[in-house]
């Protein structure tokens, strides 16, 4: 399904329009509907969500979309979900109705059958099917297009997710609640594609509120929309370099942070609060030890930032940031040599107010905060700098914070 123009370059089709002239291409007609769903970049909160923390994501306007049209009713009540990506040139496909979802507990791919993308799709219409019950025997077909990088930690994957849950939703009319949506996705990702993510992306992309970030508290899911000052715009430094979560070392981070709690006697690393207990460098090993700082220090990141954000204290937000770049840098060691190159190249940048990693880590993308009548200098002055230290080239992308999944016409 036609060949991918480079997101936002003046003059070319943006993933709504490639999704729906690929439909037409594909199937000859118009699709029915359209879904809009975003990427995300997290300004700060980084792995507190399977912590029970705070985060503090803003949903971009680099997108993916989903073109489809329900399937005529089935005669034999025997459907499929067929659906293409402008990437690949097999579809996913799953005849309906599908396999029931593994026990919740059981190891990951307990079922998956098809690899990449396409499983990502076969779990979520899994999951939706079997809350769906006897309605998902309908299918539908789609043409999806993204603007998202993959593995550049822009949530590419809960994009997918919640826009093939959102087509569900409308074909087999269960109603679409984004915090519904959001667990449903998670489901997929943890029980069916075997990646224990939290549930940061999903929501994210779910929930989101056009010119906010998301202040979520994972103890109880609540969401509260803080709003991004005008006068800064979010820019998402993509470094060149790229990870896979599944592999990378997540799981060892989850687990990490499991013998932390576990050593200082708590079921989570959030029921501490404020503050390490003061014996803990005696309970924990030096590595939980760092670990459950990163976590604790960030949650109160993450209150700061929304803070200095609702009072457009600009140089405040900056600094949290720097903070919380060094946090996950050396207590989490989740970040990498091109994305601290990057980090520092951008603090010196004119117009930044600071800046840090974005999203699981070890690759992918660096977010700046940076004053809106600076942001043409401010990619100037990373690009030369950044290619200078580490030899690879830089994209980036000025973002707007955006809405969550959305059903638009596609007419
Ligand atoms: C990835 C995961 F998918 C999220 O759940 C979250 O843990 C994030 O890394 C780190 O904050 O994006």
């Amino acid at each position: 399904v036609g060949a991918t123009p480079a997101p936002g370059s003046p003059g070319t089709p943006g993933a709504a329009e490639r999704a729906v002239a690929a439909f037409v291409r594909c199937h000859g007609a118009r699709p029915a509907y359209l879904v809009r769903s975003p990427g995300r970049v997290n300004l700060i909160g980084e792995h507190t969500d399977y912590n029970g923390g705070l985060c503090l994501p803003v949903a971009i306007d680099l997108e993916l979309c989903l073109a489809f049209s329900p399937s005529p009713r089935a005669t034999s009540g025997h459907g499929f979900v067929e659906v293409l990506s402008e990437h690949r040139a097999a579809p996913a496909r799953i005849g309906l109705p599908p396999p029931p979802p593994p026990e919740p507990g059981s190891p990951g791919r307990a079922g998956a059958a098809q690899s990449g993308w396409a499983g990502y799709v076969e779990g979520v219409v899994v999951m939706a099917a079997s809350v769906a019950g006897a309605a998902a025997s309908r299918g539908w077909y789609g043409t999806l297009a993204s603007d998202l990088p993959l593995g550049a930690g822009l949530s590419s994957s809960a994009a997918l997710e919640l826009a093939v849950a959102r087509a569900c939703a409308v074909v087999w009319d269960t109603g679409w609640d984004p915090i519904g949506a959001a667990r449903l996705a998670q489901r997929a990702e943890n029980g069916w594609v075997g990646a224990a993510t939290g549930l940061l992306d999903q929501i994210a992309c779910a929930a989101a509120t056009a010119g906010h970030a998301l202040e979520i508290d994972f103890r109880d899911l609540t969401v509260t929309a803080v709003t991004v000052p005008d006068s800064v715009v979010v820019a998402v430094v993509d470094t060149g370099t790229r990870r896979e979560l599944v592999t990378s070392a997540y799981a060892q981070r989850r687990a990490e942070c499991e013998r932390a709690a576990a050593g200082l006697g708590v079921a989570s690393l959030r029921d501490l609060g404020d503050r390490l207990p003061a014996d803990a460098a005696r309970r924990l090993d030096p590595v939980a030890l760092r670990r459950a700082r990163h976590i604790v220090t960030e949650n109160t990141r993450v209150r700061e930032l929304a803070d200095a954000l609702r009072r457009a204290d600009l140089p405040r937000a900056g600094a949290v940031l720097l903070d919380g770049h060094r946090s996950i840098r050396d207590d989490f060691e989740v970040s990498g040599p091109e994305l601290d190159a990057a980090v520092e190249v951008c603090r010196n940048a004119p117009g930044c107010h600071g800046a840090r990693m974005t999203g699981g880590g070890f690759a992918g993308c660096v977010i700046a905060l940076v004053d809106a009548d600076s942001a043409a200098g401010f990619a100037r002055a990373v690009v030369g700098p950044y290619r200078r230290r580490t030899g690879r080239d830089a994209v980036i992308h000025r973002c707007v914070p955006v809405g969550g999944t959305s059903l638009v016409d596609p007419r």
